[in-house]
């Protein structure tokens, strides 16, 4: 790649380095230090911006919508998940939302149907049995969440990217945009790189059984390449979207791209 030198009037590198790190999840952190932390790396994929850019207030709010870009650059997010063997899974699996197990949806499958919007040729909600009967895969990977746990888990379902074909989906479309149905709600984009991946899942079932209610019956969106909480739960619908449409955890200030 070409070496550019960058100019910002009274903007320190070194603090500006230091700030734009502060502001990254712990993963994205190490991941970003280890991958060299430099300016280069962070100005490369913003580029007028961040060399226009007057003053370091102004910097600073930009660091935030390129944590994506510097992530997306540094990490290269069609790289596998680890997978693990089964003796690597653990025991008990543990369960996350922002509530407690008692407050989680308690979804009739018999009722539920995901529903489908957005750039995509079959527009059609999809019933449980209809979902159930496409092949699926099982994958064991670790789960990592931005609160500092990390657990080995066994995630069976059907590759979205399988999916995004069936239904006829224009993958050049910028994100799928899942929404949950917690009570309060719970959404989240997920960009198209992503949602392509191949071991990015429609995940129906855990540990070799039916989904539970704790790891979000129905279905949940399991994406090892990502953090956590870019892997909603209780799925009630899906939308092919070149708007960002913002997320339950992304709208309170972490980073979207958030890969693991
Ligand atoms: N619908 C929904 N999905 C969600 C969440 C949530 O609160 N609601 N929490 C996220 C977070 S932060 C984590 S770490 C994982 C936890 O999944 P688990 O309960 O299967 O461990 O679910 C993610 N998906
Ligand atoms: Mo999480």
């Amino acid at each position: 790649m070409a070496k550019r030198s960058f100019l910002i009037p009274g903007v320190d590198k070194r603090l500006l380095i230091k700030d734009s790190i502060k502001t990254m999840p712990d993963v994205s952190r190490r991941r970003f230090i280890a991958g060299g932390a430099s300016l280069g790396a962070l100005t490369l994929l913003t580029g007028c911006d961040v060399i226009d850019s007057s003053s370091a207030e102004e910097m600073l709010k930009t660091v935030s919508k390129f944590n994506d870009a510097v992530q997306d650059f540094i990490f290269n997010p069609d790289a596998l998940a680890p997978t693990f063997p089964e003796s690597a899974i653990t025991k008990p699996f543990p369960f996350n939302a922002y509530y407690d197990l008692d407050d989680a949806p308690d979804v009739d499958g018999a009722d539920w149907k995901l529903e489908v919007r957005g750039l995509v040729d079959n527009k059609k909600s999809w019933t449980l049995p209809e979902l159930y009967k496409l092949p699926q895969v099982t994958q064991i990977t670790r789960h990592i969440c931005v609160e500092g746990w990390s657990a080995i888990g066994s995630w069976t379902g059907t590759p979205m990217r399988d999916f995004l074909k069936l239904i006829g989906a224009n993958t050049r479309a910028k994100y799928v945009w899942f929404q949950c149905a917690d009570k309060d709600g719970y959404n989240s984009p997920l960009d198209m790189r992503t949602a392509l991946h191949p071991q990015t899942q429609m995940t129906f079932k855990y540990a070799g059984e039916i989904l539970p209610r704790a790891y979000g019956f129905p279905m949940k969106i399991r994406v090892p390449t990502k953090l956590g909480f870019k892997n909603p739960k209780y799925v009630v619908s899906m939308e092919v979207t070149n708007d960002y449409k913002g997320g339950y955890w992304e709208d309170q200030g972490y980073n979207s791209f958030s890969g693991s």
